[in-house]
């Protein structure tokens, strides 16, 4: 017999563009293999923003959220991995752990990982509307409702002592930009490293490189306010993309000799960019490309510019994230004092609050705004 379902509370997206809508809803599940999770915090990251604007393809009408956190209150059957009381944090890959992607260590890769479709696994749905139309879960995660249904193996179990509101940026935006440096750029100490966008993910770059050692950590930004931002994070020098030649200007502070890495997060990657980011390396370098670069087909560099000082430029969208490993890893490095993760938190907004957050985050107010359930 099927479980009852149980009343919650969730930010429903109705309209591609429009405010979400915060509704009594029901949720149905855990079905097998899944976990329900009551949540904590829920960070809200530059690419939900992508997702109600309707540049990502989104089930509609749907339940967003991707970067939160919270306690397992319920397990499916067939779940061993996780107990109620269990603390989590959610992923936006599903990996399998048995691919060939996975086995190698890219488990962000999983062939069938990525729940883009609106419904669980199973092809069906875990949560419905007071009217009993099904409502999608975004990447099976639906993090914008209080009580929502994952897959377990979406959640990663974390130590207890660790604040939710500071683990649910570890399940997106710290693991991107973090990832983006230590993992996909290879940053090591001595190297400079430019972070193009300081939103919530070219922050935690800029954290990931002053972990990794970097000499001189670069922003490029075109909003001024970021520059305070970014030098209590760390940073040794800002270049205001608006007023200044970026090229000209990172050449300078490199001592004519070029960054090491150049990680590119501004909330849309334009042509233009490639171009700036590949003038700005040096011998070696490598640019990341973090943001999404939507409606672009090429990328127009010139093949010489890489061939002859052996760039390299590559694209990531989970920081070359391996939960197992990295989720453990930046939390670690959170207790030590070395990554102060709760520095990203810019503010905190009740649920129902949730398009105050949107707001303040399209119009460059936050690194993170973080959605706190009661
Ligand atoms: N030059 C420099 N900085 C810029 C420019 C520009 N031309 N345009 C905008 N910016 C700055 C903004 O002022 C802001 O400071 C920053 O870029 C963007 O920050 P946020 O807070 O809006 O966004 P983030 O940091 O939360 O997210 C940025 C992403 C790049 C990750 C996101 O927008 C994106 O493109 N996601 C798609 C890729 C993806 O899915 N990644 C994995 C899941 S997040
Ligand atoms: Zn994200
Ligand atoms: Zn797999």
């Amino acid at each position: 017999m099927a479980p009852e379902p149980t009343s919650t509370v969730a930010a429903v997206m109705r309209a591609a563009g429009a405010p979400m809508t915060v509704e009594s809803i029901t949720v149905q599940g855990p079905a097998a293999g899944e976990v329900l999770v009551e949540m904590v915090a829920a960070g809200v990251c530059g690419s939900d923003l992508h997702v109600r604007d309707g540049q990502y393809p989104v089930a509609l009408p749907g339940v967003g959220g991707h970067e939160g956190a919270g306690i397992v209150r319920e397990v499916g059957p067939g779940v061993t991995e996780l107990v109620p009381g269990d603390h989590v944090v959610q992923l936006f890959v599903s990996p399998c752990g048995e691919c060939r992607q996975c086995r190698r260590g890219r488990r962000t890769f999983c062939a069938g990982g990525r729940l883009d479709g609106g419904t669980m696994a199973d092809g069906g749905h875990r949560l419905f509307d007071a009217d009993g139309q099904p409502l999608g879960s975004h990447l099976g995660l639906a993090g914008f409702s209080a009580l929502t249904v994952c897959p377990v193996r979406s959640l990663v179990r974390i130590d207890s002592d660790v604040p939710l509101e500071v683990a649910a940026l570890v399940s997106c935006g710290v693991s991107t930009g973090v990832g983006a440096v230590v993992n996909v750029a290879g940053v090591g100490p001595g190297d400079d490293v430019v972070v193009v966008g300081l939103g919530g993910v070219g922050a935690a770059a800029v954290m990931g490189a002053v972990v990794a050692g970097a000499a001189r950590i670069i922003v490029v930004d075109v909003n001024p306010d970021k520059e305070a931002l970014a030098s209590q994070l760390g940073a040794t020098h800002f270049v205001d993309a608006r007023t200044e030649p970026v090229v000209e200007a990172i050449s300078t502070m490199t001592d004519g000799l070029g960054a090491d890495a150049v990680v590119l997060a501004p909330n849309q990657v334009r042509p233009e960019h490639f171009g700036m980011a590949v003038e700005s390396l040096g011998v070696a370098g490598v640019v990341v490309q973090v943001g999404g670069a939507h409606g672009q087909d090429a990328i127009p560099v010139a093949p010489a510019k890489l061939m002859g000082g052996q760039k390299s430029i590559v694209g990531t969208t989970f920081g070359g994230l391996d939960p197992a490993r990295d989720v453990g890893r930046w939390l670690d490095l959170y207790q030590a004092g070395r990554l102060p993760i709760e520095r990203l938190i810019t503010r905190r907004y009740a649920h129902g609050d949730i398009n105050e957050a949107f707001a303040d985050l399209e119009a460059g107010r936050n690194l993170r705004g973080v959605v706190i359930y009661q």
